[in-house]
């Protein structure tokens, strides 16, 4: 993709504009998804880089209204017991400024719930190199994709996460590692009042 120089900074510019008004939604409407967003995002998402190009990672896309009341209601068992018993008193209070507990409506609000695998080795599946890594730029894309269609994400991780092969009928070399609910904000949504780090914080030039 050939940019002229003297273009590339205000190109760059223009994407962080765009980018920096993303902010984690957790309440949704019922307003329908635009046809055709959720599987360019996915393509999308698809194009990071990835280890030995394996490209080892699998979208599940749920919209039945079934299934995912099912979604929600595992992960819901699972944050009871987060939130109860297995995060220690400084996670809780790291977490207390963005008001969560283990209710997640926004597993049935939202018009669709995007459950990201890594595909480990398999029967049928090669061995993938820094999974992790790979997995974890394809989300950040896919999240760079819904926000610029004008869609608001939440990226969630109930913890742990083997419920998920169930409710998405994925074999045991899947593993989920994010589950983003994706939609419109709800009228009158709300989101905590979080400053960004400035570029001296962040980047370092030597
Ligand atoms: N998975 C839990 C807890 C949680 C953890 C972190 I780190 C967050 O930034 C937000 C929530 C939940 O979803 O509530």
């Amino acid at each position: 993709m050939a940019v002229p120089a003297h273009e590339a900074a205000d190109r760059c510019r223009s994407f962080h504009d765009v980018m920096a008004q993303r902010r984690t939604v957790r309440d949704f409407a019922a307003r329908p998804l635009p046809d055709g967003v959720v599987e360019w995002a996915v393509r999308t998402a698809s194009t990071a880089p990835s280890g030995a190009h394996v490209q080892p990672w699998r979208f599940v896309v749920v919209t039945d209204p079934a299934r995912k009341r099912r979604l929600r209601e595992a992960a819901e068992a699972e944050e009871r017991e987060f939130y109860a018993r297995r995060a220690s008193p400084e996670w809780l209070a790291a977490l207390a400024p963005l008001g969560t507990d283990w209710r997640k409506p926004f597993l049935e609000d939202a018009p669709a719930v995007i459950v990201v695998f890594e595909v480990h080795k398999g029967p049928d599946t090669p061995r993938p190199y820094y999974t992790k890594e790979s997995v974890g730029i394809a989300v950040g894309l896919l999240l760079a994709a819904l926000h610029q269609a004008g869609l608001a994400t939440l990226t969630h991780t109930p913890s742990p996460m083997r419920f998920l092969n169930e409710v998405c009928e994925r074999p045991a070399e899947e593993r989920a590692a994010y589950v983003i609910p994706v939609g419109y904000p709800a009228e009158g949504a709300r989101v905590p009042d979080l400053r960004r780090k400035g570029l001296e914080e962040v980047l370092v030039r030597m």
